[in-house]
């Protein structure tokens, strides 16, 4: 599939209250991922089922007050971690300092997570089109910053027919989308079996979302 943005690396409006900033979070790449490992001790991957009991391709966990869960009884925030039975890990610093400061570049100042979603993409894993609507806070943007190796983002409108524009996210990229883009349908391609020095095949992706906390489940 064409890259639509092929050769641009500079900030880039993908439409109202939707930005994707190329390298925002280059100078705490590193840092970030020695915390994703850190809190992987505490929160190990794990692959979850989708409602209609398919295994997630990417294996995801979580840190914060709260963290997105699926199995066959539905999509939705948990606050304590059912593979360890404790509080999920909490939210570092760095973390949030990051995903606030890319929140007020693309004009969302009071941008404050409560969670973030680790997601690790092996080669072939992928996430189909699909919207961000279990958070009911739909007053905050998303935050996503992307670590390791490239994947080929799509990002399309309000209907999940709309056309979508797809790009490579790489090694430091955060894209924000909140306002009128807050429910835009994106997804994943399945991640290209290549290399990168910090996290050798593995992609990952810090997902911040602000979630209504009378929406958390135990
Ligand atoms: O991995 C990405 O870049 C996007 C992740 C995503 O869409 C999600 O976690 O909902």
């Amino acid at each position: 599939m064409e890259d639509l943005f092929a050769g641009m690396r500079g900030r880039t409006d993908l439409g109202s209250g939707a930005v994707w900033l190329p390298g925002f979070a280059d100078s705490v790449a590193e840092k970030l991922l020695q915390h994703v490992h850190l809190l992987s001790h505490a929160s190990p991957f794990r692959f979850m089922m989708t409602p209609g009991g398919r295994p997630m391709s990417v294996a995801m966990t979580s840190c914060g007050a709260c963290g997105w869960y699926t199995d066959k009884r539905g999509y939705r925030y948990v606050r304590q971690d059912p593979s360890t039975g404790h509080p999920w890990p909490e939210m570092p610093d760095i973390f949030r300092h990051i995903a606030v400061a890319a929140a007020v570049e693309a004009g969302f100042p009071d941008f404050s997570p409560t969670s973030c979603l680790v997601n690790r993409y092996e080669p072939g894993a992928k996430m189909g089109l699909h919207q961000d609507r279990d958070e009911d806070d739909l007053a905050s943007p998303i935050v996503s910053v992307s670590l390791g190796v490239p994947a080929r983002f799509a990002f399309g409108g309000m209907l999940k027919t709309d056309p979508v524009r797809r790009f490579d996210l790489r090694h430091g990229d955060v894209v924000v989308w909140g306002g009128a883009s807050r429910l835009a349908w994106h997804g994943v391609s399945p991640v290209r079996e290549t290399f990168h020095q910090q996290t050798g095949a593995m992609r990952y992706n810090l997902t911040f979302r602000a979630i209504n906390p009378t929406l958390f489940q135990p």
